[in-house]
């Protein structure tokens, strides 16, 4: 469909309160420092997140994941939040029914002062027994090769979402109502292909949402999109903003 590059025109829309969705992905951290996962200078060595990010990788080589996840926090750990994420905490200010929904685990959202956020991935900066299932916050950096539970001794991993495994099943109710319901909703930072986070885009505009895309290049969604803009979030983003503010 065509879809048009007018940002007065999407910031004419939010004139009047609407129910607001957003969707994130590592395109809106990618200015504070930390590298996409599919994008290039892709995240990690040879390898893809689709061969790190699995039950099967973290059983066959647990050391190998952890290195993973411990470069991740280590840089997350320096990385601050960019304009982007300050402009949505700006839209969320000013949108009564607002929803953020993120794939990242990073917490930058959150730290730029994010509220009505769903973290459908989990958090990098958690970590769950494998035995026990214990969940706890853990943000030191100087963890060994194989962190080791407090209480039972059981193998600690990422409390974030592999891919094979399912959504937390209350974030991923909240996300797909909100998505339902979204009036207008906007995918920032997202490459689109991984599931189920990409259908909450679709979901949206099947039901009547209007659908905006901020990107640095088209995604498979664009073609489903009212409006596209590409370019790099954290200058697309408050330029969206400051077109909302000059028309209060
Ligand atoms: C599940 C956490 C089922 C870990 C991640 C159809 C239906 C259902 C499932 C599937 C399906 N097809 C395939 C599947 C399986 C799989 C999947 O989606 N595979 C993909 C690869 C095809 N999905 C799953 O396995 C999901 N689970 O479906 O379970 C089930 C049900 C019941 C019972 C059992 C099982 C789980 C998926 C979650 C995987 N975990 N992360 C971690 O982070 O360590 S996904 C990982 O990819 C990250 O979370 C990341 O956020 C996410 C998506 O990537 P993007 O955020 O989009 O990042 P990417 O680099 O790809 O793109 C960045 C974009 O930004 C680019 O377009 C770039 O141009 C742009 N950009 C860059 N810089 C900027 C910018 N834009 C603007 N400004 C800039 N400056
Ligand atoms: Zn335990």
């Amino acid at each position: 469909m065509p879809h048009s590059s007018d940002l007065q025109a999407l910031a004419g829309l939010l004139q009047i309160p609407q129910r607001v969705v957003v969707l994130t992905g590592a395109g809106v951290s990618h200015e504070s420092g930390i590298p996409t996962f599919r994008g290039s200078g892709g995240l990690w060595r040879h390898y893809r997140p689709e061969d790190l990010a699995t039950p099967q990788a973290f059983a066959r080589e647990p050391e190998l994941v952890w290195e993973w996840y411990h470069w991740r926090r280590t840089l997350i750990a320096q990385a601050r939040p960019n304009p982007a994420h300050h402009a949505l905490v700006a839209l969320e200010a000013r949108s009564p029914d607002f929803t953020l929904l993120t794939q990242n685990v990073d917490g930058l959202h959150a730290l730029a002062g994010s509220r009505r956020l769903i973290e459908i991935h989990g958090s990098i900066w958690e970590v769950r027994c494998t035995v026990c299932q214990a969940v706890t916050v853990e943000r030191r950096l100087d963890l060994p090769p194989l962190p080791r539970c407090p209480s039972c001794g059981g193998l600690l991993r990422p409390n974030v979402v592999w891919f094979g495994e399912a959504l937390d099943a209350e974030r991923l109710v909240a996300a797909s109502e909100a998505a339902q319901h979204a009036q207008v909703m906007l995918v920032v930072g997202t490459s689109a292909v991984v599931q189920p986070a990409a259908s909450f885009a679709l979901w949206a505009k099947r039901a009547g949402a209007c659908l905006a895309e901020f990107n640095l290049e088209p995604t498979p969604l664009t073609r489903h999109c009212d409006f596209a803009f590409h370019g790099q979030a954290g200058e697309l983003l408050p330029a969206f903003l400051a077109s909302l503010a000059s028309r209060l």
